[in-house]
């Protein structure tokens, strides 16, 4: 069965010293390089936000980093300005291995969100991930990358929802685990039938 790896947001601004720093982000480069190889298909995702985005506090009068916000499509986590396209910041992390088959680029619409590689934050506009694997025959996606309290899990969910065999490789994965992020995480991974290993 065709498979995939999917690295999800292996980031500068992901990384220490960036701008929404994962505790340990840059750990995993080193395993996700050396796990390529076994794979038919890698595919690398990239947040890709422009300047003044929604998701920033800073786009909100009176907002800090971290706060939540009710959107159109739900609620919405603000962060600080972070994977401007075309920075330094959204640039993957220097030491990534970048000969992946498809780069994926998401959270690029000004007024919605984009977690999923799959979906944006309304749950209903595609990125065009999901056509691009099936036209490869593609059944089988493992999943590593930042943070593994969003990106990580809402696109494994979405994934196994799309009727994908699933797996999170946790240790290669860091979380940002705010008020319980992380547990809630797993928990909505395990619920969904991904296998976390
Ligand atoms: C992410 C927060 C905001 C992620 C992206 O990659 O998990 N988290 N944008
Ligand atoms: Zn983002």
């Amino acid at each position: 069965m065709p498979n995939a790896l999917l690295v999800i947001d292996v980031q500068n601004d992901f990384c220490p010293g960036g701008a929404l720093a994962v505790p340990g982000g840059d750990e995993i480069v080193a395993p996700i390089n050396a796990m390529m190889n076994d794979f038919d298909a890698v595919i690398l995702t990239q947040d890709w936000h422009p300047s003044g985005h929604s998701s920033f506090a800073s786009s909100h009068a009176g907002k800090s980093p971290y706060d939540v916000t009710e959107m159109p499509y739900g609620p919405q986590v603000l962060w600080p300005d972070h994977c401007v396209q075309g920075t330094k910041g959204a640039a993957f992390h220097p030491d990534l291995r970048t000969d992946g088959d498809l780069i994926i680029r998401k959270g690029f619409r000004n007024a919605i969100d984009s977690y999923s590689a799959f979906f944006e934050n309304d749950q209903t506009t595609p990125t065009g991930l999901e056509g691009y694997l099936r036209t490869r025959g593609i059944e089988k996606l493992t999943l590593v990358g930042l943070a593994t309290d969003f990106c990580v899990h809402f696109s494994a969910v979405d994934a196994a929802r799309l009727g994908f065999e699933v797996t999170v490789k946790m240790e290669a994965c860091r979380a940002i685990d705010l008020d319980g992020s992380l547990s809630a995480a797993e928990t909505a991974m395990r619920d969904a039938g991904v296998t976390l290993t």
